[in-house]
């Protein structure tokens, strides 16, 4: 027999409420309908559409969980997720753009920032009018950024900012770079700021030539003594747990989007061996192609249940960041495993654009590596278990 939830073998969408099912069709449909047509020729140009940030405001889909006060939706962790699985499963760049803009730019002005701040910038950022970056990673401080030398140094009146950021989402085009820095006036602790695009020292060129996530640009941000007013200090933070708990965000979502990746690749799979008949025969009805196919669904299907879970302690408030290494870490493994399987089962087709799963499989590697790379995860599930830190 043919099961009729294949696709759903434990009953995933059951454990949804209904605001979170509705806010899923919504983005499936967005992505679908409004991007999908258009990745192909986006990931071979590498070219960034800005109006995407505007199309996904207008939906609601930007800072899902942060209140409706700043024009946001007031939903649960569980629908953000839900959201990043359904981007994803279209290109791992465009849920980049998205969890940049919501985890990494909305959630630190929400979290730590003044009322001002959120007044400011919150209700442009919801609607995608302006677009957010993040610095933290610097080209000598990658998985370790405790050793980021950006230094904010205290003027009359404020901060000057002097550095460089590297590998940066969205900076060419962002109108708001939230960046990290030590700061000389607070002991050398780790300091948040807010710059707006035009700032006099600030530069965001963009980094070429990358063979992953080309339809997400992706720069650097380079400050050359840029002088800042004391309203751009994010007040409520300090020390590296600032920027950490924006990736607690941003690494749960990716948890979910590499499982939408995945789920497509699969599907395609699926799809294509069924097709495609070689000795006389659909390629699905081989031991093998089965095999992978059931390897494939278990995996997808263990990975978002534990991505929910996740979700539904966070929304209990319950969260601890190593359940999100965990996720993180095991769902982005085994989506980027997928993707290359996915792609062997297309044969020769597998590498063509028209096929899709080489692009995720391209995409994947960068999401196994950024928001901390696999390895790194292991190393904090180590240290959480053993007591001692191995990085
Ligand atoms: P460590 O000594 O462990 O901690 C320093 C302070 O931070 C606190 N902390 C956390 N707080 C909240 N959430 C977390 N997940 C936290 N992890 C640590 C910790 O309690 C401590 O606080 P305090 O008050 O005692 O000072 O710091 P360490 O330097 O030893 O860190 C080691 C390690 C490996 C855990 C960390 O450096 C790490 O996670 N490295 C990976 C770097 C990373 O993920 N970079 C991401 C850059 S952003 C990005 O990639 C965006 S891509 C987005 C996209 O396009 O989608
Ligand atoms: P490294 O830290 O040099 O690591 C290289 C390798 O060494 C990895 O395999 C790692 O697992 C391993 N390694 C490191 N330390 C240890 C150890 N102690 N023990 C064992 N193995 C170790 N950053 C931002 O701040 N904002 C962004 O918006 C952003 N967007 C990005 C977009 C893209 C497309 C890319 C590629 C990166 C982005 N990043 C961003 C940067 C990203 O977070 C870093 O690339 C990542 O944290 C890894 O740092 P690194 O590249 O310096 O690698």
């Amino acid at each position: 027999r043919t099961l009729a939830n294949w696709d759903d073998i434990l009953l995933l969408d059951d454990q949804l409420s209904d605001e979170e099912r509705a806010i899923r069709d919504a983005a499936r449909d967005y992505a679908q309908d409004k991007l999908l047509p258009r990745v192909v020729e986006a990931f071979r140009n590498e070219h960034t559409d800005p109006a995407i940030f505007r199309e996904m405001g207008a939906l609601g889909l930007l800072g899902v969980t942060l209140p409706e006060d700043y024009g946001c939706a007031g939903a649960s962790y569980v629908a953000y997720g839900l959201v990043a699985r359904e981007v994803e499963r279209v290109d791992s760049g465009y849920r980049s753009m998205m969890s940049v803009q919501s985890s990494l730019v909305m959630y630190p002005i929400y979290a730590f920032g003044t009322e001002e701040q959120r007044r400011r910038y919150l209700p442009k950022l919801a609607s995608g009018e302006w677009i957010g970056c993040f610095g933290l990673t610097e080209p000598d401080a990658g998985s370790d950024p405790g050793s980021m030398r950006t230094r904010a140094e205290k003027i009359d009146g404020g901060y000057r900012l002097t550095g460089a950021k590297t590998w940066i989402s969205n900076a060419p085009i962002a109108d708001v770079f939230v960046v990290w820095a030590k700061s000389d006036s607070h002991g050398g602790a780790i300091r948040g700021f807010v710059l707006e695009k035009g700032a006099t020292g600030l530069s965001a060129p963009k980094i070429d030539g990358k063979l992953s996530l080309r339809a997400s640009v992706t720069g650097m941000i380079q400050m050359d003594g840029v002088e800042l007013g004391e309203a751009a200090l994010l007040p409520e933070v300090q020390g590296l747990k600032g920027p950490f708990s924006c990736l607690n965000r941003a690494r749960y979502g990716i948890s979910w989007g590499s499982m939408g990746a995945a789920e497509d690749c699969w599907h395609r799979a699926r799809a294509y061996a069924l097709d495609r008949t070689q000795f006389g025969r659909p390629l699905a009805g081989t031991q093998l192609v089965q095999k992978k196919l059931a390897d494939m669904q278990t995996e997808i299907a263990l990975g978002l249940q534990a991505s929910l879970r996740v979700g539904r302690l966070f929304d209990e408030g319950r969260m601890v960041p190593e359940m999100v290494s965990l996720v993180k870490r095991n769902n982005c493994g085994k989506a980027l495993d997928i993707a290359r399987v996915s792609r062997d089962i297309h044969g020769g087709n597998g590498i063509s654009e028209e096929y899709h799963v080489l692009r995720h499989a391209l995409n994947l590697e960068t999401v196994n590596t950024y928001e901390g790379a696999h390895d790194v995860h292991a190393l904090i599930l180590g240290r959480a278990q053993t007591g001692l830190a191995a990085f």
